[in-house]
């Protein structure tokens, strides 16, 4: 004789955390003057196309460490996306998304100190895409962002840069937490 359903689903439902240490975001690049305010927004639609696809895969699930995958499709072809996680929320303006995360913040701001602004203190990515658009990127930090603090993943135009500075933001993807 089966067992009453909610009896049956009672120990899978155990299995499952209440808080996943991992995080899983898909979405399409959208201009930031959609009617909807999009998740993903792209500011370079010669380099993000809009409607061109980002996974990003954010693992906390050791202790007092992040790993963080980017996966992308439809991009500019055979280029070099550096790419980064920012402080302020994606906005109209790519200004707004902020300086970046640091895990001991620079008391000097914009910072430029190298003891600050390195790649083990900031969650820095350089995403490669080949000839069709597509590219994935991991990195990992010893240190777990602080919760809210790290608002968005900023894509800069690299290279080649074409009609943009290769500084320039090119794209933000609004991060949950
Ligand atoms: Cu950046």
């Amino acid at each position: 004789m089966p067992a009453p359903l909610a009896t049956a689903l009672l120990p899978l439902a155990l299995l499952v955390p209440a808080a996943s240490p991992v995080s899983v975001l898909e979405t399409a690049f959208d201009p930031a003057t959609a009617f909807v305010p999009p998740t993903a927004i792209s500011y370079a639609d010669d380099l993000v196309p809009y409607g061109s696809h980002a996974r990003i895969v954010i693992d906390r699930s050791e202790p007092g460490r992040t790993v963080l995958t980017l996966t992308v499709a439809g991009l500019a072809p055979d280029h070099e996306f550096p790419t980064h996680l920012h402080t302020g929320v994606c906005g109209a303006d790519p200004a707004s998304s902020g300086p970046h995360y640091q895990d001991v913040v620079d008391p000097v701001q914009p910072s430029t100190d190298p003891a600050y602004a390195n790649d083990r203190n900031e969650l820095r990515l350089v995403l490669h895409t080949d000839g069709r658009g597509r590219g994935t990127a991991t990195t990992a930090v010893d240190w777990q962002p602080r919760p809210g603090e790290a608002r968005s993943l900023v894509l800069h135009a690299g290279t080649p840069a074409g009609r943009h500075a290769a500084g320039d933001r090119v794209a933000c993807v609004k991060l949950a937490r």
